[in-house]
């Protein structure tokens, strides 16, 4: 009998106190394809699982006696695994070690002489390579140093959730909050460059058996599972099919109540299939609106990252859609894209807010070393990087110093600069975006910048550069907060990682650009903020004092202000055209009422998809 480690080491995910994982659902599925060979089943057995990074110390006297260690190599574990790889072999020389997964080097030609404790390293999907490796073993044959098969098109071997596979893993801990994996196809028609999706990009997709995937969620729901991650690079691609998986999990959450919250990635080409999953799931509250990945609205920049002449880039349209269904539309942008100036950039926000569209997150590009963005495009466009911890350490420098002497700290390429973007205007589109996420896209200038540009035509942009003045000569706190943001990003793109603080705000690299909002709240100056944007609107544009009467009541209720929360829902009537509807009334969107202003805090960052930040405002 054969025993076999299963190694996918994850950091902790979501919010602290949720104390939440992922099932290692990859290398259980590769472990399910596997023994469906009896002869498989027959000799081989689970020795253990690692799924978080544990000291690596511990992990080896965990792993040490298996025979077999397979682990799974991704960004946020690359490091952790060679290191585990290495001293496993040194406590086991018998031990052999497999290594599959996206962050796998396999382009490099010396990728094993420099990783001599590896065996055998798997390329692309690792199913068929799994089973090949074990029926060597069986055989007493070799194990092949490389491997590489065919994609599989059935997909149709058991789910290891089904199969029991992750009951006694799921069982022994029962404090975690486990977040399961829901695979119901596999492959991707097109090809971002930035995407690392090895062999599955640009290529055709398979299934999965829907009997497997409605089991599967009702599983999730039994177990009561709050949170479901879909791995679907095009959820609605398939209508009928789709559409049918979203109302199985509709199902669930009315039976049991859960899943309450899911993520995936929707189809960029079938609009009308994904809104109509979208409203369904929005309905259930599962999800909170159409959440488009638009990542940049340059024509430009969409032909340099092969994302032109996809229906989701009609950003127009689907605003129409979004509104004819009543449904919330929610985007994201990237940026540092090949082609991406400071000028496309501050395009592209205006082409968002002009679509009414306020809830949009902001990215950094990111290099994945199996990227063609990476493999191909970075000279030509001077990508220039800098590795980032942040993204899995956060504020823990303790845990990152440590890991860094221990040699298994995981980072990220993040952009720093490229031929149409020097470093300093990567700055400001930084600090641009900062202060729109929290001035607009927060709330506190969002009624009044949207009042004039319907009624004065006035650009958002324009409005927002002109605010930005405003506060930088007006506002004493204003100029230092900028002066610590631009520090603190100068210091994220040299060290990796950040420990200084803004307006009291502790700053986490990627983060800082959602902190505006957070940074005004601390200070408890919401009001301070809505006053300096009518003072400013007063100065700059011409507008009847009603409006901005009207202006700073609703807004100084609009926006969930920690100890100011509306448990009941408040009535106001308007005396200027700011909203056209004189009669309004406001309430708290999810009658949730945080205990500590830390937690407050905490919420406005982790909510900010769901607008949780903002209270509601419904037109009488
Ligand atoms: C779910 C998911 C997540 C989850 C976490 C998942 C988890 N289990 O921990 C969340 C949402 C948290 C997440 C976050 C991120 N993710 Co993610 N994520 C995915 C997603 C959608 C599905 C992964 C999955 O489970 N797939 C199903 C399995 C079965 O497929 P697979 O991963 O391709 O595995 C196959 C092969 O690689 C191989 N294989 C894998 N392991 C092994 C091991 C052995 C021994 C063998 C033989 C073979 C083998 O066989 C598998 C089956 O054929 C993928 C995209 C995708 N659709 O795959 C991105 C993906 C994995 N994520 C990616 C990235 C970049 C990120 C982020 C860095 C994004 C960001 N902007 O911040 C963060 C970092 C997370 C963090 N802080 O730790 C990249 C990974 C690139 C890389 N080189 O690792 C991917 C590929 C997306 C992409 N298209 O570029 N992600
Ligand atoms: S980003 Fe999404 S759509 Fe683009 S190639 Fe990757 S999986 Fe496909």
């Amino acid at each position: 009998m054969f025993s076999v480690s299963l190694i996918n080491p994850n950091f902790q995910t979501g919010p602290e106190h949720l104390n939440s994982f992922y099932i290692p659902y990859t290398i259980g599925t590769l472990w399910g394809y596997a023994v469906q060979d009896e002869r498989i089943k027959k000799n081989f057995k689970i020795h253990n699982w690692v799924f978080r990074r544990s000291p690596i110390d511990q992990t080896v006297e965990e792993c040490k006696d298996a025979d077999i260690a397979l682990l799974s190599l991704y960004i946020w574990n690359k490091n952790y695994c060679y290191k585990l790889a290495k001293k496993l072999k040194e406590a086991n020389p018998n031990i052999k070690i497999i290594v599959g997964g996206p962050e796998l080097d396999w382009r490099d030609p010396n990728f094993l002489n420099k990783h001599p404790y590896i065996d055998s390293m798997c390329i692309n999907e690792g199913e068929q390579a799994i089973k090949h490796i074990f029926t060597c073993m069986l055989d007493n044959e070799p194990i092949p140093e490389r491997n590489h098969f065919e994609r599989l098109t059935e997909l149709d071997w058991p789910s290891p959730y089904l199969t029991g596979v992750f009951d006694p893993l799921l069982d022994a801990h029962p404090d975690i909050e486990w977040v399961p994996t829901l695979e119901t196809d596999r492959g991707c028609p097109y090809q971002c460059t930035f995407c690392d999706w090895g062999s599955a990009t640009a290529s055709k997709m398979f299934k999965f058996n829907m009997e497997r995937i409605e089991n599967e969620i009702n599983y999730f729901a039994d177990r009561g599972l709050p949170y479901v991650s879909m791995t679907n690079s095009n959820f609605g691609i398939y209508k009928e099919r789709d559409l049918q998986i979203a109302r199985w999990l509709c199902d669930a959450n009315k039976r049991t109540g859960h899943p309450t919250g899911l993520s995936v990635s929707y189809a960029k080409n079938s609009n009308s299939t994904v809104v109509e999953i979208v409203k369904m799931l929005t309905d259930h509250k599962i999800q909170t609106g159409l959440y488009i990945s638009l990542q940049s609205t340059s024509d430009q920049v969409l032909e340099n990252i092969k994302r032109k002449n996809l229906k989701i880039n009609k950003i127009d349209d689907l605003n129409t859609i979004a509104k004819e269904n009543n449904m919330p539309l929610l985007t994201d942008l990237i940026m540092g894209m090949p082609g991406e100036s400071y000028e496309s950039w501050i395009q592209n926000i205006e082409n968002v807010f002009e679509q009414n569209i306020t809830n949009m997150d902001v990215y950094y590009l990111q290099l994945l070393v199996n990227a063609p963005m990476y493999v191909n495009d970075k000279e030509t466009y001077s990508l220039e990087t800098f590795d980032a911890y942040d993204y899995f350490y956060e504020t823990n420098v303790e845990r990152l110093e440590k890991e860094i002497e221990e040699g298994i700290a995981e980072c990220i390429k993040v952009i720093k600069s490229s031929n149409t973007l020097p470093s300093e205007k990567m700055l400001d589109c930084s600090l641009f975006s900062w202060f729109v996420l929290g001035m607009h896209c927060l709330g506190i200038s969002n009624y009044i910048a949207r009042y004039l540009h319907r009624e004065q035509n006035i650009k958002f942009t324009d409005f927002y550069t002109g605010l930005y003045s405003y506060l930088i000569n007006n506002d004493k706190s204003f100029p230092v907060w900028i002066d610590e943001y631009k520090k603190a990003h100068d210091n994220w793109y040299e060290y990796g990682y950040t420990t200084d603080s803004i307006g009291g705000i502790k700053s986490i690299g990627w983060q800082v650009i959602f902190s505006l909002m957070p940074i005004i709240q601390k200070a408890d100056r919401v009001d301070d903020f809505i006053e300096h944007t009518a003072n400013f609107v007063n100065s700059q544009y011409k507008v009847h004092s009603d409006l901005l009467d009207d202006y700073k009541n609703l807004t100084s209720l609009y926006v969930k202000q920690y100890g100011r929360y509306l448990k009941q829902p408040v009535s106001m009537s308007l005396k200027s055209d700011l909203l056209q509807s004189k009669n309004i009334v406001i309430e708290d969107r999810y009658e949730h009422f945080p205990e500590s202003l830390d937690l407050h805090l905490n919420y406005i960052f982790y909510g900010r998809r769901r607008s949780w930040a903002l209270n509601k405002v419904i037109l009488k």
